[in-house]
């Protein structure tokens, strides 16, 4: 039996600004800190940074007639904070703002239905030299921003995001600093969670003001898919520690207006959570008309307080751990297949948070905001990339989406990550996650065999087969 998916269903690819756009100084755009941190010797992968990135500013045009050629309905896109606002604070830029607002413009031409992500990682270096996330300003200071954006484009784009994936903002940049900022302090990192939650809700309460009421506001999380290695005690502690910190830390506030009691327990020895002020999670719980939820592989943990040597969570080769409070707790590599990222391919994961948030979530539509996978794909002499491993990851993937429905599960939307190969943060240009080829020094851009095979999901709503190589 083929796979069919509800009418309506959105179809979409996913980018975010830092990683496609370039033209880094262009038209008041100032430095935002994936700016500084790429430019900082060591932090990259071969020292890349995203100066020209896939050159998105100046082929917009181009890349909208890409994104509807492929046959999709959606497409999500990330605004540049300090393009909008270079300082992070005051009026917005018109240049800035027009370069969006055309960008809606074009997909909505075309039939695309646009999803505008308010922030994706790229904080404005002058909110970071004022404390970044750990200061309790920046939330403010991010509603403000999600005011101006709203105002300049709430006339034509109806799905709204704020924060992507606040987990890797908060743990990775503040914790383990393989992200920007870089910093590696335990209480900075919890800090920075909360002031994201803060920044969500404030965010969330100024486009409710500035947009007309058929806009929907949604929230990207990346939960973890955790397991314990085994039913001890000890490896299913070490199981409910990661949930706390990389699951309920952020949907708790949003969905029940509190934080996890154990949560407090767990990370009591590092800051008795004062930074959380009276009437904060009301702020932050505030009413979302759909959850982004954002999958790639599972994680299989257990109690490694016995273990040797510095725990590490795959993500980037640092000896700080983004787990504050749970730094003993041991990551391990699953059986079975990986992406080139070193990522498990697990589908099962997918469809165990789909049921975990439709169950949590009650009457909140879900939308799968990214999933995808890195492959070295390289163009055949015909020019062609024969990805089949990435088809494969896909059929998988998209097997446990229509699972999911069908287990009850109101899945709205699928967004693939990526639209194109792009600037994968702290690994640089090296890893390709796009369903189109990009070959840097020309900037041509090819779509690979996963683009066509998605196009066909696109336009069907009918899951294709894996075709015989
Ligand atoms: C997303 O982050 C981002 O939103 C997007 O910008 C990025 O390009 C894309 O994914 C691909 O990376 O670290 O081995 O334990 C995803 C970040 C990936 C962080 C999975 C946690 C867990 C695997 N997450 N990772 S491991």
């Amino acid at each position: 039996m083929s796979a069919h998916f509800p009418p309506g269903f959105l179809w979409g690819t996913a980018t975010s600004a830092h990683q496609i756009e370039g033209a880094v100084r262009e038209d008041g755009r100032t430095p935002s800190i994936w700016d500084t941190f790429s430019h900082t010797p060591g932090k990259t992968e071969g020292g890349d940074h995203a100066d020209i990135a896939t050159d998105h500013y100046h082929r917009r045009t181009e890349d909208v007639r890409l994104i509807a050629d492929l046959g999709v309905n959606a497409y999500r896109f990330s605004v540049s904070w300090s393009r909008v606002q270079p300082t992070g604070r005051g009026p917005g830029v018109q240049r800035g703002l027009d370069f969006y607002r055309l960008l809606a413009d074009e997909l909505l031409e075309r039939g695309v239905q646009p999803m505008l992500t308010l922030y994706h990682w790229d904080l404005p270096q002058e909110l970071e030299d004022a404390g970044g996330w750990t200061s309790r300003e920046t939330s403010l200071r991010f509603a403000e921003y999600a005011g101006i954006v709203a105002e300049a484009l709430g006339d034509r784009v109806e799905l709204w995001t704020t924060l992507n994936e606040p987990w890797c903002s908060a743990f990775l940049g503040y914790g383990s600093g393989v992200h920007a900022p870089g910093r590696t302090e335990p209480v900075a990192a919890l800090r920075a969670a909360h002031h994201l939650n803060l920044a969500h809700g404030l965010g969330t309460q100024a486009l409710r003001a500035a947009l007309p009421p058929r806009a929907q506001v949604s929230l990207c999380l990346n939960p973890s898919a955790v397991r314990p290695r085994t039913r001890s005690p000890r490896d299913l502690d070490a199981a409910r520690r990661i949930d706390a910190l990389a699951n309920r830390v952020f949907s708790d506030p949003v969905l029940k207006g509190s934080y996890p009691q154990d949560l407090f327990e767990d990370t009591a020895r590092l800051t008795d959570w004062a930074f959380v002020e009276p009437g904060d999670l009301a702020a932050i719980n505030q009413p979302l008309d759909s959850l982004g939820i954002n999958y790639y592989t599972p994680a299989v943990v257990s109690d490694g307080s016995d273990d040797e040597g510095p725990r590490r969570d795959g993500h980037g080769a640092s000896d700080h751990s983004p787990w504050p409070g749970s730094e003993h707790v041991a990551f391990h590599q699953p059986p079975g297949e990986q992406t080139e990222m070193g990522w498990s391919i697990d589908p099962t994961g997918l469809h165990d948070l789909l049921m975990r948030y439709t169950s949590e979530a009650p009457g909140i539509p879900l939308m799968i905001t990214e999933n995808g996978a890195a492959y070295p794909d390289k163009p055949g002499d015909d020019g062609v990339v024969e990805d089949m491993d990435r088809i494969r990851y896909l059929h998988g993937h998209l097997s446990a989406v229509h699972r999911a429905i069908a287990d009850g599960a109101d899945v709205r939307g699928y967004f693939l990550w990526s639209l194109m190969d792009n600037f994968e943060w702290a690994y640089g240009y090296g890893k390709r996650f796009g369903i189109v080829h990009v070959d840097y020094p020309t900037q041509t851009r090819t779509p690979k065999a996963s683009a066509h095979w998605y196009g066909e999901l696109a336009r069907t709503g009918v899951l294709p087969e894996v075709p015989a190589v």
